[in-house]
């Protein structure tokens, strides 16, 4: 027997779809250019999200910013009022004058420096008060409390008419409550006309050139 020949294999079909001699791509291109487009398309929906949620937390972060923002202000207008009614609770003759004292409705400035009863006048109206007028018991123990037996001028005089001691705002001291020391006014030389307290906060009168510590008095602000 002859030798025997095995038919030669079919040649297998060609199972590309894409003839790259009639098209610029083939199968393997547009899966690829497929994939490509799909993961540009998910890297560019991806960004839009990033950006997206960026505005979302912009705007949250705005609104809370706002939001801390009016609390911020309310918080320190509540301050504002807190300090303003404890300025008042501590300086009742306001946190501007410190110097003046409150007692029973009333502003006090005791003055650091002597001067004449005439120019302790002009002093206390610049600070849009009068020197002190004296009518009670207890105006007179805080005075005495507070002037310690020093000298310091009331707004008393009898200087326009002899023995007729009057109050600054005019008003008659011989008739209301007085603390003359005793034996006082004397008048003594002829030249006492301007009173002032002194030891144990009793009144006297000496001439009103007498340089002096003086009181000023006016009433308390409105809380
Ligand atoms: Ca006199
Ligand atoms: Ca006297």
């Amino acid at each position: 027997m002859g030798p025997s020949f095995k038919a030669a294999p079919e040649p297998l079909p060609n199972l590309s779809i894409c003839d790259p001699s009639q098209s610029l791509f083939c199968s393997k291109d547009t899966n690829f250019l497929g994939q490509k487009l799909r993961s540009s398309l998910t890297v560019y929906v991806l960004l839009a999200l990033s950006y997206l949620l960026i505005l979302i937390l912009f705007a949250v972060s705005l609104s809370r910013v706002s939001m801390l923002s009016s609390q911020l202000n309310e918080m320190r207008n509540e301050l504002k009022r807190n300090h303003s009614s404890n300025d008042f609770k501590l300086f009742p003759c306001g946190p501007e004058a410190r110097e003046w004292e409150y007692f029973s409705g009333k502003c006090y400035y005791f003055s650091l420096r002597e001067t004449s009863w005439q120019r302790a006048k002009v002093l206390c109206e610049e600070e849009h008060s009068r020197l002190a007028i004296v009518n009670s018991h207890a105006q007179q123990n805080f005075i005495m409390y507070r002037t310690r037996n020093q000298r310091f001028w009331i707004g008393l005089s009898d200087e326009n008419s002899e023995g007729e001691w009057k109050w600054i705002d005019g008003s008659d001291s011989t008739t209301g409550f007085t603390y003359w020391k005793e034996g006082e006014p004397n008048n003594s030389g002829q030249n006492e006309d301007c009173a002032h307290v002194w030891t144990y906060g009793e009144w006297n009168d000496v001439h009103c050139t007498y340089e002096c510590y003086y009181i000023c008095e006016k009433p308390a602000p409105p809380p």
